[in-house]
């Protein structure tokens, strides 16, 4: 059996495991969806996809759902969630093995999504008995003020290659809990990874007493997302891309009074003091700058250094890159897959081109490696720059680490906040002066200390500032978004007093 060959398998068979048609979705379908890896290029799978015709059936369904699932108890609606979760463990090598096939992550970080998931759910799971409102004192007498949250309607995601269930997992477990049925629209390089999740939780409303048509999959291109996001039926639009889309989101909802919930780019940087631990600060740049090759949103792009440890800094950065293996992410030691396309190593290339231009000097990487079939695999690059040039301010969705240098601590934070994104962000420092500084200055939806930008826990919100949409998914209060909020207020006496001391007759 030959590689190509043996990829189709074990995705038709991770697929069946699951439980999901290999074929595609049932229903109104249009035409042939050609799924590759990008591993070798080969494909892996046909199957059938939507037209707008099917994101209309779809958007109707659910909307009909909603009817019934926001009268369920937020802990009973908990319980397909928490058998979602359930099935994940149970299905936790089958569907890594598709993030590996359809991303090309390594199967550890492939597994790290999938746990991701498991974890959410867990916690939307507590979230069905502790979603909760408040109540603030009344100025008049008598009188009870409060605020309750309800459930919103049908949300639609729309997620990217890079992360294929995972995010899907951070808006489906909150807001099926919330009282929200869901319509998804994955991204058409990774159609299979969403055919294993619909199924599983397909499976868990099922064997959990929800209704029908709680879940809905649409795949296709971007045809199919325009509906959910046109269509005054869809009360949220959760959308994980590229700046470029969420600007075509972003006015289309808005145009209709509808809700966005945006997660776009980030162009990450973290900012290394002369007191860090420069081993820890290796070990957590090189995860970070080069881990999923470059390919997270919350990838390391920009590295700040001050000037008295840069040299060192560098160098010991460089023999760990030079150090890391590139190829099949199947293999045995291999950190770094392939690119997602050759259009990421276009774009790679041309950027790196550009810091070049711009009197950057590569320091290691930026080279095509040898992989498999028509893989497209790249060294990791490091690159020295000597301002922030455009290039630099620019988000590239491929392995490039930018290095700049400073010399005072505000000179480096003005750096650092000077893109037009605000993801995610983190200071390497043992000086609590700095490390608040930091965390009080830095302009991103996530700061760190001493970790990464990339490999965010559940727990927390999730987003960023700017450019990056403004928008937060996943944990603590995330799940505000998907829910509506009424303030009451109740009167249990037998007086009618006004507020604000009104008399009236
Ligand atoms: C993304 O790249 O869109 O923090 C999400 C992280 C992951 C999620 C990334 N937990 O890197």
């Amino acid at each position: 059996m030959n590689a190509t060959t043996d990829f189709r398998e074990r995705a038709t068979a991770a697929l069946r495991r699951c439980g999901a048609d290999p074929a595609g979705p049932a229903g109104p379908a249009d035409g042939d969806l050609v799924v590759t890896t990008p591993i070798d290029g080969s494909e892996i799978g046909r199957i059938r996809s939507h037209s707008p015709a099917g994101s209309d059936a779809a958007i109707t369904t659910a909307a009909r759902t909603f009817e019934t699932w926001r009268d369920v108890p937020a802990p009973v609606r908990g319980r397909t969630v928490r058998r979602l979760g359930e099935l994940l463990v149970e299905h936790k090598a089958d569907l890594a093995e598709l993030v590996t096939l359809e991303a090309g992550k390594i199967p550890s970080e492939a597994t790290g999504e999938v746990q991701e998931m498991i974890d959410i759910c867990e916690f939307a799971v507590g979230l069905s008995r502790s979603i909760s409102g408040r109540t603030m004192p009344s100025e008049r007498p008598g009188h009870r003020l409060m605020e309750t949250w309800h459930p919103l309607g049908v949300v639609g995601v729309i997620s990217a290659f890079n992360f294929p269930v995972a995010v899907w997992s951070w808006n489906t477990a909150v807001a099926l809990v919330c009282g929200d049925p869901v319509v998804w629209k994955p991204s058409e390089t990774t159609p299979l990874t969403a055919l294993a999740c619909d199924a599983l939780l397909r499976r868990a409303a099922r064997e959990s007493g929800a209704p029908d048509g709680l879940h809905h999959l649409l795949l296709g291109d971007h045809t199919v997302g325009e509906a959910l996001v046109d269509d005054p039926r869809v009360a949220l639009v959760s959308a994980t891309g590229s700046v470029r889309m969420g600007r075509v989101v972003a006015p289309r909802v808005a145009a209709r009074f509808g809700r966005c919930l945006l997660e776009l780019g980030g162009n990450n940087g973290a900012i290394v003091t002369p007191s860090a631990d420069l081993d820890l600060t290796v070990r957590a740049v090189v995860f970070a700058a080069a881990g999923t090759a470059g390919q997270r949103c919350t990838t390391l792009r920009r590295l700040i250094v001050h000037r008295s440890i840069a040299d060192d800094l560098v160098d010991r950065l460089a023999k760990v890159y030079a150090g890391l293996r590139v190829g099949d992410p199947f293999e045995e030691g291999v950190l770094v897959g392939p690119l997602i396309s050759s259009r990421a190593h276009e774009a790679m290339r041309t950027a790196l081109d550009r810091a070049q231009h711009d009197g950057g000097v590569l320091v290691t990487g930026g080279d095509r490696v040898d992989g498999p079939g028509d893989g497209v695999y790249v060294s990791p690059a490091l690159v020295r720059m000597p301002t922030q040039t455009d290039v630099v301010r620019e988000e590239t969705f491929a392995p490039i680490l930018y290095v700049l240098t400073y010399d005072d601590l505000d000179e480096a934070i003005a750096l650092h906040n000077a893109v037009p994104q605000g993801l995610s962000s983190s200071i390497f420092t043992l000086d609590q002066r700095e490390a608040e500084l930091f965390l009080a200055r830095s302009d991103c939806g996530i700061a760190n200390v001493n970790i990464g930008t990339s490999g965010a826990e559940i727990g927390g919100a999730f987003g960023g500032e700017k450019e990056t949409g403004g928008g937060r998914e996943s944990g603590s209060d995330s799940w505000k978004a998907y829910m509506r909020r009424a303030t009451n207020t109740v009167n249990y006496s037998t007086e009618l007093p006004l507020a604000q001391g009104v008399e009236f007759g």
